[in-house]
């Protein structure tokens, strides 16, 4: 799942952005673990920000971002994007 879709809407091509988040993208941005830093304009990211980036991945799991009464977790091991049904 590294495609700019699983958080992001892409719309009329525009590029990813805290602007066109979608329900993955929202709950992955508002969790604790990654607070400060994402949703900054910041193009790279250091490699412990990525570690807290996995860790709010692994905290928002066991929601069901997309409503489609999976879990984000069981979405993407079943190769289903957790931020759109
Ligand atoms: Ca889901």
């Amino acid at each position: 799942m590294k495609k700019c879709t699983t958080c992001h809407a892409a719309t009329n091509g525009a590029k990813p952005g805290k602007d066109n988040l979608n329900g993955y993208g929202k709950d992955l941005q508002s969790a604790d673990e990654v607070k400060g830093f994402v949703g900054m304009k910041k193009k790279t990211f250091t490699a412990d920000e990525l570690k807290k980036v996995a860790d709010a991945i692994k905290a928002i799991g066991t929601k069901d971002s997309n409503g489609n009464g999976k879990s984000n977790d069981d979405d993407i091991k079943a190769g289903t994007a957790p931020g759109t049904k």
